[in-house]
């Protein structure tokens, strides 16, 4: 097996291209599924009838979850690169392009994604301006397939270029010792913890011990997954998860990695980097970074000893500050602490590190940064404004700010907003870890319910609940947690009902075949899901409604499914009609004025329609962000 890859800016129709090639939409959230964006990586299989297989990984193309782009990019072997036909190339299809030049893609296919959208006549043109925008990229050379996820059209010969591109590639070294980045952890019935990744290299029998690292924890594999299937064994470039009974869930994240005896985690690395044009001015003898190495990503430094000059790669060390997997030829990339600016990627040489420059990351720092961060770390989690910063460093409040946003851009403090403050970036990360360590705690004991509030929160932590709420927030800005109308959650975390909950609700609102629209009284359900016998009902039935399962009309429920038909006859109403009455649309639902009123309040107030008088449009779908 081979890992294919997706890359492409936000909303040019990576997941729905793999959906439609695998028939598994990749998109496993259910916030995903609502908000029709990707935020995390998402995995379908791609198989042939002649045995031909590929493991897909797909990435959002949102900037704000580039880390976890990143975390999936060093499995890639062949990219699909997705850009829209009528939006052309944009910001992330670089971005991507620059980060996976650096890592290990072999081949990549060109996909004009959404061709359907574009006149015949225009088609050639639109393709010819994304070559022109793809010059002097990685993709520039690559065969183009002009595709539409929608019709289907052309997607016939890209599967057919996607099995010639597999079939053709070389196998991994199963000789090499046993490396698995890890992207996914979490716990299931029977099996116990289960870790999924994408293995790098050698190969993994089941029954075998490896190690976790960093912590070198022995890591007995029980059995091993691939996709649907159970095997034995398994070989580099495949997709696998491994039930690893021995560790708890809690002692194993994304960025670790299981590997075989050899390796060992590291913090030191002799390496080969290549910085991008772009970044040249941002780059020191000693530059903080941020280094993503498989699946792994840790602050560090970046020391240059011998200048750059215009080299275009230069031998470097990487200094980072909690140890990651890494041998000679692993690949990286490097951004910028704060902003995420790109700076470039190579390789590790070796690991040896010695001599010229061995002093610990804090030497170095400019006095006034010094004196900042030893007032911010002496306060924990505290959140301090700029001008007690400056009364406590004795500094003018210019030169403190200057301190400051040198601190942030580092990672070594984190900003926070409303009002402008500051805390200690050792202090919030920790915090960050002991919230998602309760939140999954939480997830775990009640898998119903969406999340947890930042009261619940607070007090857990033992933090005010203000300061709380504007760390958090940066966290969730960052893309490392989630805040649903109120309701904190893991990036993981997708709410499930137990199978007593779900029959409750099966049998809550009777689809009658006659009247399929039919609701129930919000009263009847309220006071059902109150005297039913079943554990955490009333949590699950909040989550239900929180997440359109059920939706409220005046004092009416229905289910989300309903409304979804509801809304499918509107759209075929509108095909064929400017506007609507009252009248046509009681005729449409086949229900009586009763029901058909506060349906179409709700529709008003839900955007879908456009009330004018006594006539309603049909509201153009919104533009997402
Ligand atoms: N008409 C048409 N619409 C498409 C096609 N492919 C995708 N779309 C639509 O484009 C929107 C975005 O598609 P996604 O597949 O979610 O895009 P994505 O690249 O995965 O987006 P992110 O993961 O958020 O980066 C959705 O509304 C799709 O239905 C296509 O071939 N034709
Ligand atoms: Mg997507």
């Amino acid at each position: 097996m081979h890992i294919v890859g997706t890359a492409g800016h936000v909303d040019h129709g990576k997941s729905a291209l793999i959906a439609a090639l695998t028939g598994t939409n990749p998109d496993r959230l259910i916030e995903e599924q609502e908000r029709g964006m990707t935020l995390d990586l998402g995995f379908a299989h791609l198989r042939f009838d002649d045995g031909v297989e590929g493991g897909v990984v797909d990435v959002p193309g949102h900037e704000r979850f580039l880390h976890n782009m990143l975390a999936g990019a060093a499995g890639m072997e062949l990219l699909l690169l997705v850009v829209d036909a009528v939006e052309g190339v944009m910001p992330q299809t670089l971005e991507h392009l620059q980060i996976l030049q650096f890592l290990n893609v072999r081949r990549i296919l060109l996909v004009v994604s959404k061709i359907d959208l574009v006149d015949p006549a225009q088609r050639d043109p639109a393709c010819r301006r994304i070559r022109e925008q793809l010059l002097g990229t990685i993709a520039q050379d690559a065969p183009l397939f002009a595709v539409s996820a929608e019709t289907g059209e052309n997607l016939d010969r890209l599967k057919a270029a996607l099995h010639d591109e597999l079939a053709a590639m070389s196998p991994r070294n199963p000789d090499a010792p046993v490396y698995l980045p890890v992207d996914r952890a979490f716990v299931l019935p029977g099996l116990g913890t289960v870790v999924t990744g994408t293995l790098m290299q050698g190969r993994i029998a089941a029954g075998e011990t490896l190690a976790l690292e960093p912590g070198g924890k022995a890591a007995h594999v029980r059995s091993i997954g691939v996709f649907q299937a159970t095997r034995k064994s398994v070989a580099g470039g495949t997709r696998v998860a491994l039930s690893v009974p021995g560790i708890d869930r809690r002692e194993i994240s994304r960025g670790q990695a299981i590997v075989g005896r050899e390796f060992a985690a590291r913090r030191d690395f002799n390496v080969r980097f290549s910085p991008l044009p772009d970044a040249l001015g941002l780059l020191r003898r000693r530059t903080p970074v941020r280094a993503y190495v498989g699946s792994a990503e840790v602050l560090g430094t970046l020391v240059i000893a011998h200048g750059l000059g215009d080299a275009r790669e230069v031998r470097a060390q990487l200094r980072l500050r909690e140890a990651v997997v890494g041998f000679p030829g692993v690949r990286f990339v490097l951004r910028r602490p704060s902003p995420m600016t790109l700076l470039g990627g190579g390789y590790v040489e070796g690991v040896d590190v010695e001599g010229v420059d061995t002093e610990g990351p804090g030497e170095g720092r400019p006095a006034d940064e010094e004196s900042v961060l030893s007032v911010l770390r002496g306060r924990g989690l505290e959140a301090v404004e700029l001008n007690a910063i400056a009364f406590a460093t004795n500094l003018r409040e210019d030169a403190a700010r200057d301190a400051v946003d040198r601190l942030v851009e580092q990672g070594e403090i984190v900003g926070l907003a409303r009002p402008a403050a500051y805390v200690d970036g050792i202090a919030a990360r920790a915090m960050l870890a002991q919230m998602l360590a309760t939140l999954d705690e939480s997830h775990r004991a009640e898998p119903w319910v969406i999340g947890m509030t930042s009261i619940a929160l607070a007090r857990a932590l033992g933090i005010p609940e203000p300061l709380f709420v504007r760390i958090a927030e940066h966290f969730v800005a960052d893309g490392r947690a989630i805040n649903r109308g109120g309701y904190y959650a893991t990036v993981e975390h997708r709410p499930t009902l137990t199978l007593e909950q779900r029959t409750f609700f099966d049998h809550l609102i009777s689809v009658d075949g006659s009247q399929p629209l039919l609701p129930i009284p919000f009263a009847d359900a309220a006071s059902a899901v109150q005297h039913a016998p079943v554990r955490g009902l009333a949590r699950a039935f909040d989550t239900m409604l929180a997440h359109g399962a059920l939706v409220k009309v005046g004092d009416d429920l229905y289910r989300g499914s309903q409304i979804a038909n509801l809304r499918a006859r509107l759209e075929a109403h509108f095909r064929n009609h400017d506007r609507m009455t009252a009248a046509e649309f009681r005729d449409m639902l086949g229900t009586s004025r009763k029901y058909a009123m506060p349906l179409l309040e709700w529709l008003d107030a839900h955007g879908v329609t456009i009330r004018n008088g006594d006539y309603r449009t049909l509201r153009k779908q919104a533009i997402r962000s």
